[in-house]
């Protein structure tokens, strides 16, 4: 019997294949340097049963289209906003994320941020290697406290509990705003819900775990960073969609807040000329909140294992909806 065909996006180590090589025929995008070109997706989808995606791929409605065989798109990513997943569902093709395992690593990077922008590591490494040491005196490259601050998170799933905990060990009060209530959360890890705006106002620490969607595009705007202290520092962890990026530049200019960190931007990949890596107030990252070895080989392993439950039967093990 013929192989189902797998098409992956992006190069990924052969030992994570291995176990799967006698069930499906692989084929991915080798090359490191470049993405894959929309032509070269466009022929391989229409011969593939199951597609391996990353969230910097656009699986759009003509795509979908296209993959006349699909059966299962599995994105390596807990978020999928990169995916047209109506279109998909409406064409019978399934659609799986990797929650869970990139839950803690990303929580992790996002305290990374936080301290990295709170105490201004970035800054203080580039300080010597500008050879701009020659004193030491008091106020030298001082930066805010973490602990016993105040922590709002927006966006109070997996990763937001993840952070809560966190900031618990930081003695912090944690504020959050979600969808819904979180009551279980508010127990065990002694969360405060508030008001978008009274987090906004309230917090020391701003941290962005929400995902895209069309109701958060932006929401992270002119009047929400009017709304922070001017001593806040804002974390964005999510996507840079939900964030206004022209509001977010003045306010960082302007010192109407006092720095933030982004591992994620409304465009991406940014290179040295975008605006925000000509702030000193500013920490950016290239999206790699969930980038450990370990993880990123677990969450290839739950694609791999989500194409393998549809296409053999059982069911994928994280579908989105
Ligand atoms: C991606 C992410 O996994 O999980 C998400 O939603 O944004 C990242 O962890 C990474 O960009 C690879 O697709």
């Amino acid at each position: 019997m013929e192989k189902d065909r797998i098409f992956i996006t992006r190069k990924i180590p052969e030992h994570l294949l291995e176990p799967y090589t006698d069930m499906f025929d692989f084929s991915m995008w080798e090359n490191e340097e470049e993405p894959v070109p929309k032509d070269v997706l466009f022929q391989e989808a229409e011969q593939a049963d199951g597609l391996i995606c990353m969230v910097s791929e656009k699986v759009d409605k003509a795509l979908i289209e296209h993959g006349k065989r699909l059966k299962v798109i599995a994105n390596v990513a807990v978020g999928y906003d990169n995916i047209d997943v109506e279109e998909a569902t409406k064409r019978g093709i399934i659609v799986t994320n990797t929650p869970d395992v990139l839950t803690e690593t990303t929580a992790d990077l996002g305290f990374a941020l936080l301290m990295a922008t709170a105490r201004r590591i970035i800054e203080a490494n580039k300080f010597i290697a500008e050879n701009r040491w020659r004193e030491w005196g008091p106020f030298l490259l001082a930066g805010a406290d973490i602990h016993h601050k105040t922590i709002g998170i927006v966006g109070m799933g997996r990763i937001g509990e993840a952070i809560a905990r966190r900031a618990n060990g930081f003695s912090m009060s944690v504020l959050y705003h979600n969808r819904s209530r979180r009551p279980e959360a508010e127990k065990y890890i002694g969360a405060q819900y508030v008001s978008f705006e009274e987090l906004l106002e309230r917090s020391d620490f701003v941290v962005s775990v929400v995902p895209y969607s069309k109701e958060s595009h932006e929401m992270f705007d002119k009047q929400a960073f009017a709304k922070m202290k001017k001593s806040a520092i804002f974390i964005n962890i999510s996507r840079g969609g939900v964030v206004d990026e022209q509001a977010l530049y003045d306010a960082l200019k302007n010192k109407e807040i006092a720095a933030a960190g982004l591992d994620v931007f409304a465009k991406e990949p940014i290179g040295s000329d975008s605006p925000f890596m000509a702030l000193d107030n500013c920490v950016c990252l290239p999206h790699i909140g969930s980038a450990s070895v370990e993880t990123r080989e677990k969450m290839i392993t739950l694609a791999l294992e989500n194409v393998k439950g549809t296409l053999c039967g059982e069911g994928p093990l994280t579908p989105v909806k």
